[in-house]
């Protein structure tokens, strides 16, 4: 199939809905494929404002995803983490590869937070189009977090990136979700910071494919990596690959290119081993679930479950005079009936 047609054949599902006007979303995949950064911007605002045109934008991205290879990086406020990415970035465009960056958690109070700091960012690779960096809020997404996360990664990779970096702080559940949407990821540790190694060691553990001491230029870099192999000896979280320990100074972009080795050689491993696909896998059934569950909302909210009938819900609930339980049960058999009885699914 042409290009065009594929964004076509995803649109028509969508354009049944008469929701969405289907030219307009294919237009804009097909621009922002062509590298129009405008469009990209666009696209993804969709998305990020859960607008009525955003499943259809994910949709007709779709089947331009899954070729990339997506990096994860995680760590404490102030670790290094885009100083480095922005290394990592320099070093894969000298290589040819297109880069898209999505940096999640801006509200670090090291930086000043990423809007700033990634707007300097920006300048700094301005007029690179085969760059493209995008930063998140934390405010309330309706999908969660990781959920928004995935779907914006998907639409800078459908811009043709081949290389994907996701830039999150620190290593809390939200953190560990997102880390889950990339196919290697790494861990980011500075010396200093007295056991902080002991005190991330359970979130750590999970995830690490890779080990960055970063700020190596500093006093206590030996005492970090001893303390990563001493915890590795508790086991890693992928079978048959014990995380590597790399060194880095972000600022100077010593260890960078070793480091990016590192990241193939991981990314090749698990391809060679099926892993890969293992991870994508679980990574989809979580993506689903979170979408089933984000769809049900969504149709609740459009039927019969306004904000105010929500709030005399609520009311009523508080004060005893409804049982939650047997309310919430009710709403979602009535939504599902709704639909067996309505005309998008007609009853044999
Ligand atoms: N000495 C030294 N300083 C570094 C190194 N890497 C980064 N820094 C400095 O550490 C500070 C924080 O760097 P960032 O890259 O903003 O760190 P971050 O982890 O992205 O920070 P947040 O996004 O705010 O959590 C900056 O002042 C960097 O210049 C390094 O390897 N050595
Ligand atoms: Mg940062």
């Amino acid at each position: 199939m042409r290009e065009r047609d594929i964004i076509a054949t995803s649109m028509a599902t969508f354009s049944t809905t008469g929701a969405v006007h289907s030219e307009e979303i294919e237009n804009l995949v097909s621009r922002l494929r062509t590298g129009d950064v405008r469009a990209l911007a666009r696209a993804i605002s969709l998305v990020e404002n859960d607008s009525p045109g955003g499943a259809a934008v994910l949709s007709a991205c779709f089947p331009y995803t899954g070729q990339a290879l997506r990096i994860g990086l995680t760590g404490a406020p102030g670790a290094g983490k885009s100083t480095l990415v922005d290394q990592l970035a320099k070093h894969y465009r000298a290589q040819e590869h297109s880069v898209g960056i999505v940096a999640v958690d801006p509200t670090s109070p090291f930086t000043g937070g990423a809007i700033l700091g990634d707007r300097i960012r920006m300048q700094s690779h301005h007029a690179d189009p085969g760059l493209y960096i995008r930063s998140m809020a934390t405010r309330g997404f309706l999908g969660g977090m990781a959920s928004t996360t995935a779907d914006i990664a998907s639409i800078v990779e459908a811009s043709g990136k081949t290389r994907l970096m996701i830039e999150t702080v620190g290593v809390g559940q939200d953190e560990v979700d997102i880390v889950r949407l990339a196919d290697v990821t790494v861990v980011i540790l500075v010396p200093g910071l007295g056991d902080d190694v002991q005190s991330i060691k359970a979130g750590i553990l999970e995830i690490a494919d890779i080990y960055v001491v970063n700020k190596s230029d500093r006093e206590g870099a030996d005492r970090v990596e001893r303390e990563i192999r001493s915890m590795q000896s508790l086991g890693g979280h992928t079978e048959g690959w014990v995380p590597p320990v790399v060194r880095t100074v972000a600022t100077t972009g010593d260890g960078v290119g070793p480091l990016a080795e590192t990241i193939d050689h991981c990314a090749e491993w698990l391809r060679q081993s099926g892993k890969l696909e293992q991870k994508r896998a679980a990574a989809w059934q979580a993506r689903l679930l979170e979408m089933i569950r984000q769809q049900l909302t969504r149709e609740l909210v459009h039927h019969h479950l306004g904000a105010a009938e929500l709030q005399a819900h609520a009311r009523a609930v508080a004060e005893r005079d409804e049982d939650p339980y047997i309310l919430v049960e009710r709403l979602v058999r009535d939504l599902l009936d709704l639909h067996r009885d309505g005309p998008r699914h007609p009853s044999p």
